[in-house]
């Protein structure tokens, strides 16, 4: 289907989502969730084309620059409340997803922005991204997981900083702090990030899937409830052609073949 706010491509398995309102530097209309929620549909109702989800911004200047805010300006609360589930189920379905999102921040990621990267499983950023929570500037505080995701990545006092100052970081900063993985020329960017998907592709579709999910769901519980979650992930593999093949080919020495099941 044709999208207005966002351009939806597939190339060799990896999904490239591209924020697309240059105008306003990629800012995120109620559309924009929409759009991407039926790119989600779009991937889960074809798992064997879309192996890994990558999501940029058009242009050089921005990933994106928040929510829209002459689009929030005229909201009520109760618009407000709903604008900010329907960006945190959204978050919340990145993470649930069987496969990697990894975000390409390639200019500025401030407010939803930011926090859209956040709800990716992997960040990588140009050299010219800027990332920061602004929202203190508008009289808001982040509305779409800043406050709690930020938190996780940064640590409490980092976080307290970036969301009562609104500063911007720079990508530099951002890697520095844990926000970003590795930071790129413009150029380089969205070729580095889609060897990463591709890598990730290229392994077993199970075993990444439950690795994700290990990781995800672990990481908010404790330690002894997280183990039990790797326990039960290893051996319920066990049962799964993928891990027979995968270890069958190691000792056979050849490549293995995934059938994802
Ligand atoms: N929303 C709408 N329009 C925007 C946004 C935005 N977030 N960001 C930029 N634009 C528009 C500008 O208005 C401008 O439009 P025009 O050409 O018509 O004047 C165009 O994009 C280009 O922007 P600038 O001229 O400002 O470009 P600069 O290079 O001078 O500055 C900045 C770039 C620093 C990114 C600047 O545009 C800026 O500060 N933008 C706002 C950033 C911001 O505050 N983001 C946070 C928004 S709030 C949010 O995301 C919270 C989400 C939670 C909501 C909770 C539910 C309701």
């Amino acid at each position: 289907m044709a999208y207005e706010n966002i351009l939806w491509s597939v190339e060799e398995g990896i999904g490239i989502l591209t924020f697309n309102r240059p105008k306003v530097l990629n800012a995120l209309s109620k559309r924009t969730f929409a759009e991407c929620w039926q790119v989600l549909d779009e991937v889960e109702r074809d798992p064997e084309n879309v192996r890994a989800l990558v999501l940029t911004g058009t242009g050089e200047k921005a990933f994106v620059a928040g929510a829209d805010i002459a689009e929030m300006a005229a909201m009520t609360s109760l618009a407000a409340r709903r604008f900010a589930e329907s960006a945190h189920s959204l978050l919340e379905r990145f993470e649930r997803l069987p496969i990697v999102t990894i975000a390409a921040v390639n200019g500025f990621a401030l407010g939803g922005g930011c926090e859209i990267a956040m709800g990716c499983d992997l960040v990588y950023a140009s050299e010219n991204a800027r990332f920061g929570q602004p929202e203190v500037n508008l009289g808001l505080v982040p509305g779409f997981g800043g406050s709690q995701r930020l938190t996780r990545r940064v640590g409490i006092m980092r976080a307290k900083e970036m969301v009562l100052t609104g500063d911007h970081y720079d990508a530099r900063q951002a890697k520095d702090m844990g926000l970003v993985l590795d930071v790129l020329p413009l150029p380089e960017l969205l070729p580095h990030v889609k060897k990463v998907a591709r890598k990730i592709a290229s392994k077993s579709p199970v075993a990444v899937a439950q690795a994700k999910r290990i990781i995800e769901a672990g990481a908010n519980v404790d330690l002894t409830s997280a183990n039990e979650l790797e326990r039960q992930a290893f051996a319920g593999l066990f049962a799964t052609d993928d891990a027979r093949e995968g270890m069958q080919a190691f000792v056979e020495k050849r490549p293995a073949q995934w059938k994802g099941a």
